[in-house]
């Protein structure tokens, strides 16, 4: 079904990707418009604004190695048994995730590559940049494509036990012209929801703990202070506590941004069982999984998430390396929207609406701003249930007729209908 993109050998179809061959099975979901997105490494474009932050991101960070180039395409068992991930954690299903088969799939974060660094490189403070991909919702902030940085920072725990009592607590500096509003600032307690690991001491966490919190705060204290330039600048953080099966205890960090809270970043104190398996029991250690593309956003005031893939040099000029401080993202335009609605009846309960999301990003590409559900009831009678979704299309840099989305939304009835069995409407 994925025309063009499989070839057939002897029966079995299979995908190829940088000379391997990977055989489809009945796991297979990765579409043409993700293999497209493979090998566009934003983070690595010279003054692209993903690029620019992770250069801005590791000028904060002293004595740290960093990795840009670790191949998207990971085992299933690195991106999540080896992380302790749950058997029945919904992100190993083929509704949350990319997958080539059973065995290989589109890395969904960056902590899969913190295992190849334990294992093959001797280095106790790195971090790793890359695309990431998760089947998700279409909207302004989502797209299955997305990347992030892993900041890694491992210590002695001899060193540490050795430190703990002359453990000196300076708090991150603001820098001058940012206020920032913590309402959190003393790291959650550590409560029994947010336990520490039965091989660690109070002691060790406290320090580690400290300094994970030191060094992020740090990271965004001097990000929101380019922001700020030379005027009056506030930010507001909170860090709260959070689940990761990898680590614990675990926080998140959510900034005050348009009137919400939003999370940019996930860290924790890693799980001592990773590090023994991956032969560094002599070692614990802080990480943090940061979004780019949402830190971006708020630092740039970038509205859309579709515009970091965007060539129009209207965009993309308005980043520069040699830029002193952080632009102010300037709209060229605002299109105006097509809205079109599908509706259609569903026997079967299997409808999947990340299959829909996915099958309108192939049609649409980058036309598609959003797509939602504005009713769904199931008939008394016939207990079959109705859905209807609203697409609103919208180029970026460009009008679009009507004719032409008359075009994709006819495309997109017919596949509905041949794909997902349904009835339309
Ligand atoms: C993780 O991916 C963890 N691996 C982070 C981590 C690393 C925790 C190391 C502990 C130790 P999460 O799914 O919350 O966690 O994603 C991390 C960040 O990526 C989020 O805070 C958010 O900023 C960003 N992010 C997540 N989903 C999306 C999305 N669909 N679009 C854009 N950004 C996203
Ligand atoms: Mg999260």
């Amino acid at each position: 079904s994925f025309v063009g993109t499989y070839k057939k050998e002897s029966e079995k179809e299979y995908t190829e990707f940088k000379g391997e061959q990977y055989f489809k099975d009945d796991y297979t979901n990765v579409t043409p418009t993700i293999l497209g997105k493979i090998g566009e490494n934003l983070h690595n474009v010279p003054s692209h604004p993903l690029c620019l932050l992770k250069e801005r991101i590791h000028a904060c960070l002293e004595g740290f190695t960093h990795y840009d180039s670790f191949s998207p395409v990971v085992k299933v068992r690195d991106n999540f048994d080896r992380l302790l991930i749950e058997p029945d954690h919904p992100g190993r299903s083929k509704s949350d995730s990319f997958f080539f088969n059973r065995q290989h799939m589109l890395r969904t974060h960056t902590t899969t590559h913190e295992l190849d660094v334990y294992e093959h490189r001797n280095i106790d403070k790195f971090t790793i940049t890359a695309d990431v991909y998760r089947r998700d919702e279409i909207d302004s902030s989502h797209y299955p494509v997305f990347h992030q940085m892993e900041c890694v920072h491992l210590l002695d725990r001899s060193e540490i036990a050795k430190n703990a009592a002359h453990a000196t607590h300076h708090p991150s500096k603001t820098p001058a012209g940012l206020v920032v509003s913590d309402p959190t600032s003393e790291l959650s307690k550590l409560s029994e929801s947010n336990p520490i690991q039965s091989e660690h001491s109070i002691e060790e966490v406290e320090i580690v703990a400290y300094q994970l919190k030191a060094t992020l705060n740090h990271i965004l204290y001097q990000l929101f202070a380019e922001s700020a330039g030379s005027g009056d600048s506030t930010l507001e953080i909170r860090w709260i506590e959070a689940f990761f099966p990898f680590t614990s205890p675990s926080w998140e960090v959510e900034i005050f941004y348009q009137g919400a809270w939003l999370e940019v970043l996930g860290c924790g104190i890693l799980k001592q069982k990773i590090l023994d398996q991956a032969g560094r029991s002599n070692s614990m250690g802080w990480a943090c999984g940061l979004g780019l593309e949402r830190l971006a956003m708020v630092l740039h005031k970038i509205p859309d998430i579709r515009l970091f893939w965007s060539k129009d040099a209207r965009f993309l000029d308005q980043f520069q390396a040699s830029d002193k401080t952080l632009a102010i993202f300037r709209p060229f335009s605002k299109f105006p929207p097509c809205t079109r609605d599908i509706a259609f009846w569903c026997s079967s309960l299997e409808f999947e609406a990340n299959d829909l999301f996915d099958l309108v990003r192939d049609i649409a590409g980058d036309f598609v701003e959003s797509v939602s559900l504005i009713d769904s009831f199931v008939h008394p009678k016939s207990g079959r249930k109705s859905m209807c979704y609203r697409i609103v299309y919208r180029s970026m840099d460009r009008n679009v007729t009507n004719e032409e989305i008359n075009v994709l939304q006819m495309q997109l009835r017919e596949q509905v209908r041949d794909r997902f069995q349904v009835e339309l409407r």
